[in-house]
């Protein structure tokens, strides 16, 4: 048995304001190629279909699009699908009658018996090939069994679920789209976090040892968990954020036969984001820098540009002459991150009763320290500082 596991699409996510549809459609391209060459059996995507809730008619249509695609070119193929954090679980679960004629299984919301126990066998879905799929969505709160925290409820879900699959004797995949202890998420952007969400994090011991595969998503860097083999990232096929840039992208193929083989396949991403300079240097240098770039048209994969430029005084004409200079280049501009000089010594905490006796200006001129380095504030800035401050 072939599977091929994706995750975090995020289908209509703007890139700072840049639509990535064309991305996306290279990516689905790609993809149904794998699906071929490899001849898979099984699809697997872990969530994170849809960069929002409610996805606009167009990611819809490239979503459907897709899986008409697919299915018509592989006619045995199954595929599952679970909702991340992102999707809304209804919506994605709403053209399920459809979808289940085309051999697509949709999971997106935990579902009670009449007695209100958590539907387990709803979310165990059978494999062609032999085998089953416990097909766990995001989860949220009253979701999962009762526990004293998140992580115990979401661990007692999947010890739960396996129970009811164990000593069959046939290969057990799980899905789930969660954060896993043990694992990496980019550091020092809070971009990335904001896209991620900050969820609870589970313990890898959750998934049993005689799980064969364990397939998630939530997390956007290809990655296992904990050293084990068989619980991974798919990671996200499309770079998300600016910290995301030296990540390698792409699916995860599992082969199960007696054991389970594991190999990536890279996709490379369509549209480059660079970093201009490599470290934050001052606006006379980076324009010097921009100007090396080559000259061209803008096109849909033209690379995204993030400008680093490191500021020691206000700077208003900054965004005006990073775009001056990049008017002839084929690059799109998505930020420019102005950095502040670290500042050598941090400010000591001060009581309340100093607190008291501080004024305005001293507060406002050590503020302004901090931003710009160790600049002095203007004496224009200074006067009508004080102009305000004596209006009071
Ligand atoms: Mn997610």
């Amino acid at each position: 048995m072939k599977i091929i596991h994706t995750a975090d699409w995020h289908i209509g996510q703007t890139f700072f304001d840049y639509d990535r549809k064309a991305e996306h459609a290279k990516f689905f391209e790609w993809l149904r190629q794998q699906v071929q060459n490899q001849q898979a059996d099984v699809l697997l995507i872990a969530g994170d279909v849809f960069d929002t809730p409610n996805p606009s008619a167009e990611s819809q249509r490239m979503y459907y699009r897709f899986l008409r695609d697919i299915t018509a070119e592989n006619p045995s193929l199954q595929i599952i699908i679970v909702a991340g954090n992102h999707d809304s679980a209804a919506r994605l679960e709403a053209p399920n009658s459809l979808l289940e004629s085309m051999n697509i299984s949709v999971r997106g919301i935990v579902k009670r018996t009449d007695e209100g126990e958590i539907d387990f066998n709803h979310l165990i879905i059978p494999l062609d090939k032999g085998g089953c799929c416990l097909a766990v969505p995001y989860l949220r709160q009253g979701d999962y069994p009762y526990a004293e925290t998140y992580a115990q409820g979401v661990q007692k879900m999947y010890e739960m679920l396996y129970e009811f699959v164990k000593n069959k004797n046939q290969p057990v995949i799980a899905m789930g789209h969660l954060q896993a202890t043990g694992s990496e998420i980019s550091e020092n952007d809070r971009s990335e976090r904001t896209v991620i969400g900050g969820l609870e994090t589970v313990s890898p011991d959750s998934f049993n040892s005689a799980i064969a595969y364990t397939a998630l998503g939530h997390l956007h860097c290809a990655q296992r968990v904990s050293r084990r083999e068989n619980v991974r990232y798919a990671g996200a096929p499309l770079p998300m954020s600016f910290a995301e840039k030296n990540n390698k992208h792409g699916v995860t193929l599992i082969e199960i036969t007696d054991s389970t083989r594991i190999e990536r396949i890279e996709f490379d991403v369509p549209t480059q984001l660079l970093s201009i300079p490599a470290t934050p240097m001052p606006l006379c240098d980076v324009i010097i820098e921009l100007a090396a770039l080559p000259e061209g048209q803008i096109n849909e994969t033209s690379p995204y540009l993030e400008v680093k430029i490191l500021i020691t005084e206000p700077e208003p004409s900054l965004r005006h002459t990073v775009e001056e200079a990049l008017k002839t280049k084929s690059v799109r501009l998505a930020r420019i991150a102005a950095v502040v000089p670290k500042r050598e010594t941090e400010m000591a905490a001060i009581t309340f009763e100093q607190l008291q006796t501080i004024n305005p200006m001293a507060i406002a001129e050590d503020i302004f320290r901090r931003k710009y380095g160790s600049e002095e504030m203007p004496e224009k800035m200074k006067t009508l500082l004080q102009e305000v401050i004596d209006l009071n």
